[in-house]
C-alpha cells in the first residue's frame, strides 16, 4: 500500500520525516520535553514520522516514553535492526545470526580481556550489552551512574581510549566486516558493515515515501548519524540541540 493510502489523513503523506534521538530529541540519555512531545503531535498531522537510534528499545522507551510506539509511525531502534511501524513489529535480522557463535566468542573474549587489562579509575558492570543487531561495549561498563558516565566522557576524551580500543579490534579482527561506532558518552556500537542507520532506509524505501527528511546531531565523518545525513535519497539536517530540531521544523513544517 503507498504511503499516499495508507496515511491519507496528513496533508503530506509521501513525506516522513526520521529523528536521531539523543541530541536530537533529547538530551543524551535523557528524557524528551513535553514541548517537543507537542512539536511531534503537531507535525503528524502533516506527515508520516519515525525515530532511528542506535540504542536497544528499552532505552528509547525511557527516553520517549512508554508510549513511544504509538507516538510515532516507525521506531527504529539499533539503526533499524529492531523495526516496528504503527506498533507492530517488522521483519529483520540479528547480529548473532551473521557473526556465528564460534567468530562471536572470539570477539567478546579479546574484548573482555582487553577491559580488564585498561587502567582507567572506574569500573562498573555490563561490560558489553548484546542486542538484536550489535554489541554495545563499555570500558567503564553501561551500570554507571549518570555522574560517572560525565566524568568517563570527560577522561576518555582527554585520552582517547575508546578511539585507540577500536583502532585494535579493528587489527585483531581484520576478516571480518565489522563497523565500530563511537556515538555515545561512554561506550562504542560494533554491527556489520552496512548495518549504520542506513539500514533502517530498507524499511521505509520499499513503502514509497518521496521525500525523506532525517535530522541528527553527530551527522559529522565518523560520528553515527553521518552515513544517513549524507545518504543521496535522504535530506539531511544537522543540529546541535533538541531546541535546534524544533527551530527547523517550525521552519520547514510551519
Ligand atoms: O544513541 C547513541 C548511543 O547511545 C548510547 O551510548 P552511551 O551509553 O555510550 O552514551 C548507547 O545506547 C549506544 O548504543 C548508542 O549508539
Amino acid at each position: 500500500m503507498s504511503p499516499v493510502n495508507e496515511f491519507a489523513q496528513r496533508t503530506q503523506p509521501d513525506t516522513i520525516v526520521l529523528f536521531d534521538v539523543d541530541g536530537t530529541l533529547t538530551p543524551a540519555r535523557l528524557s524528551v520535553s513535553q514541548e517537543m512531545l507537542d512539536t511531534l503531535k503537531e507535525l503528524r498531522k502533516k506527515v508520516v514520522i519515525g525515530f532511528v537510534g542506535g540504542s536497544d528499545l528499552s532505552k528509547q522507551v525511557e527516553q520517549l516514553g512508554p508510549d513511544v510506539l504509538k507516538n510515532f509511525d516507525y521506531c527504529f531502534a539499533e539503526n533499524g535492526l529492531t523495526a516496528y511501524k504503527n506498533g507492530e513489529a517488522m521483519a529483520t535480522q540479528s547480529f548473532i545470526n551473521w557473526i556465528g557463535d564460534e567468530e562471536y566468542n572470539k570477539l567478546v573474549n579479546f574484548i573482555l580481556r582487553y577491559i580488564a587489562d585498561m587502567d582507567i579509575p572506574k569500573k562498573r558492570g555490563t561490560f558489553i550489552e548484546f542486542r538484536n543487531g550489535m554489541i554495545n561495549v563499555s570500558p567503564i561498563g553501561r551500570n554507571c551512574s549518570h555522574a560517572e558516565r560525565n566524568e568517563f566522557e570527560k577522561y576518555d576524551l582527554e585520552r582517547g581510549l575508546r578511539k585507540k580500543f577500536v583502532a585494535d579490534l579493528k587489527a585483531a579482527f581484520p576478516h571480518l566486516a565489522l563497523t565500530f561506532s563511537i556515538g555515545g558518552q561512554i561506550s562504542f556500537d560494533v554491527f556489520p558493515t552496512g548495518w549504520d542507520k542506513t539500514y533502517c532506509l530498507r524499511h521505509v524505501q520499499k513503502e514509497g515515501f518521496k521525500t525523506i527528511h532525517f535530522f541528527g546531531d553527530k551527522t559529522f565523518e565518523g560520528g553515527n548519524d553521518y552515513e544517513i545525513y549524507t545518504h543521496p535519497d535522504v535530506t539531511g539536517h544537522s543540529v546541535k540541540s533538541p531546541e535546534d530540531t524544533m527551530r527547523i521544523l517550525a521552519e520547514l513544517f510551519p
